[in-house]
């Protein structure tokens, strides 16, 4: 989203501050090597972190105790929204040393924090896997953006409206900016599946009665599984980017155990499978094919439907080859080239083509989400029909 519209809603993060979770919950969590809440402090803490005066007060509550971490922190984000540098973390020197955002690079994986799930499908849960801060940037990056969510059509590969996923949608390049790109490299490192095999994240927002009934991520048609896309899907990993208050789950419904069975802290949905309710910041891996590149009729999930509350979380789908493909503009019609954002323009003016380059006009295989805005559109070519072409 573009820096100036960010600023904008500056007042929007207050909110948002109260989506992402508190730190772990069970006090063994808070005492693993280096972790402190929710924040990593084992070396030069400070230097590891960007952001503004709430990320601040959240590594400052980390390192003394969660005492009066949640008032200190709703008054640290009051007072960073009031003069914004915090919504800015990519650019803002101020934020340099100030915590919040991790700098790049600076975290790896700690298998202290995996938890296995199953095997069938092979499945496990990193607990803190995003920090709050990146929980907040996604959200924050990708509300405007929402639209209602599709699937992608077996026969022919494009996306269709779908009674099966009820949430709405958006996505982000691949390795859109900073923040993106360093989180692309952690599901690497987590996952042992090379960056370039993933495709761009995608975020969902569900809200109560919303869900995405039970499918693998896995393809069962040709199109799909074309090696110039790097072929079948292999690997999931999906984040959560909120708490939610009842519901949301996503759960696996044909594994052998059923750990939640008439459990009433589980939804009725959960508890046909193994299930992980939706935290902020924590991750979920499970694999769709197994050893034998098989495809693993078990990996069939399902997002529950939201009973209370609102549910974020953001997928990165891995292939077992290159996802060589990248984000290619696709309106049916290869003369029409046109803005797949109804603010591209606005975002033009404001000199985001230049400051955004990589959402606005894409990177070397991929187009970017406003090139005739940019004026990166071929010569000749149309615009899309309804949009004056
Ligand atoms: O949101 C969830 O729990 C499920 C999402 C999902 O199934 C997917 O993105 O493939």
């Amino acid at each position: 989203m573009p820096i100036s519209a960010r600023r904008r809603r500056a007042s929007a993060l207050v909110a948002l501050l109260a989506l992402c979770s508190p730190p772990l919950a069970s006090s063994a969590a808070e005492h693993l090597p280096g972790w402190h809440g929710d924040t990593y402090l084992s070396a030069g803490a400070t230097k590891l972190f960007r952001g503004g005066a709430a990320a601040s007060a959240r590594a400052a509550d980390a390192a003394d105790g969660v005492g009066s971490a949640s008032a200190r922190l709703a008054s640290a984000s009051a007072s960073a929204s009031d003069h914004l540098p915090a919504l800015d973390p990519l650019d803002d020197p101020e934020d340099a040393d100030g915590g919040g955002l991790p700098a790049p690079g600076t975290i790896h994986v700690d298998p202290s924090r995996v938890q296995h799930l199953s095997w069938s499908p092979r499945a496990y849960l990193y607990r803190g896997f995003l920090r709050r801060a990146e929980c907040e940037y996604i959200v924050q990056n990708s509300t405007p953006r929402l639209k209602k969510s599709t699937v992608v059509d077996n026969e022919t590969g494009k996306s269709v409206d779908s009674t099966i996923r009820t949430s709405e949608g958006t996505f982000f390049s691949r390795q859109q900016d900073e923040v993106i790109a360093d989180i692309e490299r952690r599901i690497a490192e987590w996952s042992h599946v090379p960056v370039d095999n993933g495709e761009g994240i995608q975020v969902l927002r569900y809200r109560v009665g919303q869900e995405y009934r039970p499918h693998m991520d896995a393809f069962s048609d040709a199109f799909n599984q074309a090696e110039d896309k790097g072929g079948q899907r292999v690997a999931t990993v999906l984040m959560y980017l909120t708490d939610v208050e009842e519901g949301g789950e996503t759960v696996f419904p044909y594994t052998t155990e059923k750990p939640h069975a008439g459990d009433a802290e589980w939804s009725e949905c959960a508890r046909k499978g193994v299930a992980v309710k939706p935290r902020a910041g924590d991750a979920l891996l499970f694999f769709s094919m197994d050893n034998a590149r098989t495809l693993d009729q078990k990996s069939t999930h399902a997002g529950c439907p939201v009973i209370r509350g609102e549910k974020w979380s953001a997928t990165k789908w891995m292939h077992v080859g290159s996802f060589a493909k990248g984000h290619k503009m696709d309106f049916g019609d290869p003369s029409v080239c046109d803005d797949e954002n109804e603010n591209c323009e606005e975002w033009a003016s404001k000199g985001e083509c230049e400051n955004n380059p990589n959402y606005m006009t894409g990177l070397p295989k991929e187009d970017g989400f406003c090139m005739r805005a940019c004026g990166k559109c071929p010569e000749g070519s149309k615009r899309a029909p309804g949009k004056g072409g």
